[in-house]
């Protein structure tokens, strides 16, 4: 496998190239305890509220290209992949500094030996936290809004409250991951690889998302606003990255559902608009991007196991 690849450009080539400066962060409140090294602000508090600018270094993930030693937390991401498009936002939305170690996964760099040192997964998001490695998007979640405090309502301290995060965690691992990012695979993936998925499964998978639409809607959103309860959480972001996929490549969930349209538009008028554009402008251009045949070609070492993606369609 060619893991000395560089990522310069292809999927991650929108990101900003070096320091972007976050102002003002919206921190609810300032960690209870930071790890030794945590680059926490670059800038200065000042008022009540402290209002405090913070740094995201941006920085491709290389297998060959010595990066200097990371001083704090390092989130090893891919914004085509809705797990790490979750995690990415609420590090931004709630000024957590990182470094961004953007995985080329078109590229294979997730199969490199270097990689697998990271995660033996060899799946992204993954997180690390100085000697500690995180990985399973709604770990990582949890683990930067205990680590942070980000405000109460991601991840509620009210064990009910709480407890319905889970559930929905839980129902969204079985019933909307896997089956809603299938028509990427169908449109995108596959014929990267010249591999056409049969109509008779795309159907199923149409059948299926229909079928989870139907439960998101009336047992998690019922008539509340946000999927959990009254305030957005970890679940509505967890849920609204995985609905972006089929979204990218034309599929109209919302439409006729306008209960489920209103809960984007809350999620999305909460996270803003300028997160929103930054963290789906890749995904939203894939299409296009397939099309000018612009993507990257995966190399072959990468084959197995997109094709055994492919294959595990039901
Ligand atoms: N359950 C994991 C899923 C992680 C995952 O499947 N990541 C995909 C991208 S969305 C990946 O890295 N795939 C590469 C591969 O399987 O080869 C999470 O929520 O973090």
């Amino acid at each position: 496998m060619n893991s000395g690849n560089v990522t310069t450009g292809g999927p991650s080539s929108h990101l900003p190239p070096h320091r972007e400066l976050l102002s003002p962060a919206p921190i609810s409140k300032p960690p209870r305890k930071r790890s030794g090294s945590l680059a926490w602000a670059t800038g200065q508090r000042d008022g009540i509220l402290g209002k405090i600018q913070l740094e995201c270094r941006t920085q491709p993930w290389t297998s060959t290209v010595p990066h200097a030693p990371a001083m704090g937390l390092e989130l090893y991401l891919n914004l085509l992949s809705q797990p790490s498009r979750a995690v990415y936002i609420f590090a931004k939305k709630n000024g957590i500094p990182f470094e961004l170690r953007t995985v080329d996964i078109i590229k294979g760099q997730h199969r490199s030996k270097e990689f697998f040192q990271i995660n033996s997964l060899q799946k992204v998001p993954v997180l690390k936290d100085g000697d500690f490695i995180l990985t399973e998007s709604s770990a990582i979640l949890i683990y930067l809004s205990c680590k942070y405090q980000t405000a109460d309502h991601w991840y509620p301290s009210d064990l009910q409250a709480r407890a319905r995060v889970h559930e929905y965690l839980g129902w969204h691992a079985d019933c909307i991951r896997g089956t809603f990012g299938v028509p990427m695979w169908v449109q995108v993936l596959g014929p990267l690889i010249g591999v056409q998925v049969p109509e008779e499964k795309v159907e199923r998978n149409r059948t299926a998302i229909d079928q989870a639409l139907q439960w998101l809607e009336n047992k998690f959103l019922g008539d509340r606003l946000f999927l959990a309860g009254q305030q957005v959480t970890l679940a509505d972001l967890m849920a609204l990255e995985e609905l972006m996929q089929p979204v990218a490549v034309g599929y109209e969930l919302f439409k006729g559902r306008p209960r489920l349209a209103a809960w984007r538009e809350r999620v999305e008028a909460f996270l803003g608009a300028e997160l929103c554009q930054e963290a789906h402008s890749l995904i939203l251009s894939i299409l296009e991007q397939a099309a000018k045949k612009t993507l990257p070609t995966p190399p072959p070492e990468v084959y197995p196991t997109m094709l055994l993606r492919i294959a595990r369609i039901p």
